[in-house]
């Protein structure tokens, strides 16, 4: 059986991961994966989940089984932050999942279920697991311009022109805020229209939120996502907690489906369990009673929205660092578009040899597409990220 085993292909990301690790030189720059890192270029633990794991080790008195849509707890708890107190409980069918991930995987096969001939639609260019897990689900998939290269953001009349192609019943990915990997995000009012588009034909949107407090802060990230979900009828929303919380490795997500009136909530409640049994029986548990722990108790909600608004303005910060550094190195505001950015990602524009030349010349690591993650940069090496961009000639 095993030898009829094609090989898989690689994901370019943490292929990344494996090549920078085994780069001997000291002055290498890490600028792939996507994970945070503060000016040591640490990962660290957050406070407050320090606190909330060292209260569950104490207080905790099982581990047997909880739900198969995991703990309602930490789902109404997360469900809250996401879409805030206008969330239409009534209609909002909720089931937790192994990370972002593992609610992108539930909800395209809550699409599969649902309507086996859809169309998923799909930025151009978006997360590579996106397609990947459409692809190995068999679901179709179109894209839709998103990412205008020379303005340095979002291509908004291509998206419209595009999505107004869609045929009733289609599922549009959305990314809530951060987009990855252009860092270039819908305004409140393209939110909007986007929504009255879903309407209009009878789209269902599917937004990936993974970056919540990354951009522009908790509120202003969800801000766009909850004009959609006011408005349309039924929308997916899979939410990760892997960054916003730092618990990567806990696999700690949330998939939310709004149903289209509240007699379907049962149905849709019962379809979401049914697919976490079906695929991996009980969700994991760990993380989400961590973040249930923090977003109920006001102390520790409080110091971890403090650390969160730090982490948050540090990465702003470094943007505008790198786009005076080149400002000054170029004479031009050619790259001013990094500072309008939000998020962990930019794409610079370099063409993949510019990208590998500033990976030997300068150990400079950054994804193919020049997908830059500002997270792995501090105030030491933006200097030596724009020598290599200029040296390039990106
Ligand atoms: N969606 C996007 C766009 C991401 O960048 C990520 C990665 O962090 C995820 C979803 C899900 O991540 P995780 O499965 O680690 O929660
Ligand atoms: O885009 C990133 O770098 C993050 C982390 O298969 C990630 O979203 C990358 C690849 C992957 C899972 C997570």
């Amino acid at each position: 059986m095993l030898n009829a085993l094609a090989e898989q292909p690689p994901d370019k990301i943490l292929a990344l991961m494996a090549a920078f690790a085994a780069d001997p030189r000291a002055a290498k720059i890490d600028l792939g994966v996507g994970v945070y890192k503060d000016a040591t270029g640490q990962t660290p633990v957050m406070r407050a989940v320090k606190a909330a794991e060292r209260r569950l080790v104490a207080d905790q008195t099982t581990k047997t089984y909880t739900g198969l849509a995991g703990d309602p707890a930490f789902a109404e708890a997360l469900s809250l932050l996401v879409l805030g107190p206008a969330t239409p409980a009534d209609r909002l069918a909720m089931a937790a999942t192994p990370g972002g991930t593992g609610a992108i995987r539930q909800g395209l096969e809550l699409m599969r279920m649902a309507a086996p001939e859809a169309t998923l639609w799909l930025s151009d260019p978006t997360w590579p697991n996106h397609p990947a897990i459409a692809k190995y689900l068999g679901i179709p998939v179109r894209t839709y311009r998103y990412f205008d290269a020379e303005a340095g953001a979002v291509d908004w009349d291509g998206m419209m022109a595009d999505l107004g192609g869609a045929a009733p019943g289609d599922v549009v990915m959305l990314h809530g805020c951060c987009h990855n990997p252009t860092g270039a995000d819908l305004t409140r009012d393209q939110w909007r229209d986007v929504a009255e588009l879903c309407v209009a034909r009878g789209l269902i949107p599917f937004v990936d939120i993974a970056y919540q407090g990354f951009g522009d802060g908790l509120e202003a990230d969800a801000a766009g996502l909850r004009e959609l979900v006011a408005r349309v009828p039924e929308a997916l929303i899979g939410a990760s907690c892997s960054k916003n919380f730092g618990i990567y490795r806990e696999r700690t997500g949330l998939l939310m489906a709004l149903a289209p009136s509240p007699a379907r909530l049962g149905i849709v409640q019962g379809a979401l369990a049914s697919l976490n049994r079906l695929n991996f029986s009980f969700p994991p548990d760990h993380g989400a009673r961590v973040v249930q722990t923090i977003l109920t108790d006001d102390a520790l909600r409080a110091d971890w929205k403090a650390e969160l608004e730090a982490v948050r303005t540090g990465m702003r910060e470094l943007r505008e660092q790198l786009a005076l550094a080149l400002r000054e190195r170029t004479g031009s505001d050619r790259f001013g578009f990094l500072a309008a950015h939000r998020g962990m990602f930019s794409l610079l524009g370099a063409s993949p040899a510019q990208v590998e030349a500033m990976r030997r010349d300068h150990g400079v690591y950054m994804v193919g597409d020049s997908r830059t993650n500002i997270a792995g940069l501090n105030r030491e090496t933006v200097p030596v990220l724009a020598d290599a961009i200029v040296a390039a000639g990106v």
